[in-house]
């Protein structure tokens, strides 16, 4: 992690990764998730199944996603955030269809819905340490005006509960992107990290003619649990450096992937 980086995600609550995929990586990744999406769903392999926008456990269908888990431009930074200590909680492949009816995702952050002590950002000896965060790969392009990700910048260092009535109450079907709330618009292949302190929403899917894939990638340490979990069917096809990434660990247990400076998938 730079010290740009780990000063604007301490600022702001974010970090936007411009051209973090390669052509080729970017190129492979949108042809898996393409795949999964185009497959009927009673054709999928056992376990995937689709939820509205949601492909679940999308980073599993092909090693071109399941490598992003590791990529190399935030890999030190999932470290780092973790103390050496993370889990990848899930992994899924969201797609806003053009011309498909959606609705915007209202205003959200973990510390409104679970509680304070559920995301936590920190500095200890220079370094930043944040328990619970997503990692968002682009896999198509967004430009201003066609919606996507809001973030309410630097509400992860809010000492209040936002008044509900701010904010329209919370819901995102608005016409202009309010004060205060930045529309985050990055293209295919950049990458963005939030931590779930931060209170953030989704504009509805304006174009028509154009996709919006991401994968939603959740880490939190080692030591905690994850909604949902993964299936055994999906785990099976994981190789063994993804499989010690999503594996709970005692609190001083180092597993071998955070010994590596970049992590090659083995199989
Ligand atoms: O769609 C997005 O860009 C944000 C998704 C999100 O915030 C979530 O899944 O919690």
């Amino acid at each position: 992690m730079t010290p740009e980086q780990r000063y604007w995600f301490d600022l702001t609550g974010y970090l936007h990764i411009p051209k973090a995929l390669s052509a080729a990586e970017l190129t492979a990744a949108q042809e898996a998730a393409q795949r999964y999406i185009d497959t009927p769903e009673h054709e999928l392999p056992a376990g995937f199944g689709v939820d509205d926008k949601r492909y679940l456990h999308g980073f599993a269908f092909d090693k071109a996603l399941e490598r992003l888990a590791f990529h190399p431009s935030i890999w030190s930074i999932i470290k780092e955030f973790t103390n050496n200590r993370p889990r990848l909680i899930s992994g899924t492949l969201q797609a806003n269809l053009p011309g498909v009816a959606n609705e915007a995702l209202h205003l959200h952050c973990a510390r409104e819905d679970y509680g304070y002590e559920s995301s936590r950002v920190e500095a200890h000896d220079g370094k930043l340490f944040c328990d619970n965060f997503a990692v968002f790969p682009y896999l198509d392009d967004v430009f201003p005006g066609d919606g996507g990700l809001l973030a309410l910048v630097g509400s992860h260092k809010a000492q209040f509960q936002r008044p509900p009535e701010m904010y329209n109450h919370g819901d995102m079907n608005v016409d202009e992107v309010p004060p205060g709330i930045a529309n985050i618009t990055p293209k295919a292949g950049d990458m963005v990290i939030i931590t779930e302190s931060l209170t953030h929403a989704a504009l509805a899917w304006k174009p028509t003619d154009r996709m919006r894939r991401i994968l939603v990638l959740r880490y939190h340490l080692q030591t905690q649990g994850g909604a949902g979990g993964i299936p055994p069917e999906v785990i099976e096809r994981l190789s063994p450096e993804t499989v010690e990434l999503i594996s709970a660990a005692r609190p001083m247990e180092r597993k071998n992937i955070v010994n590596q400076e970049s992590v090659e998938l083995s199989e």
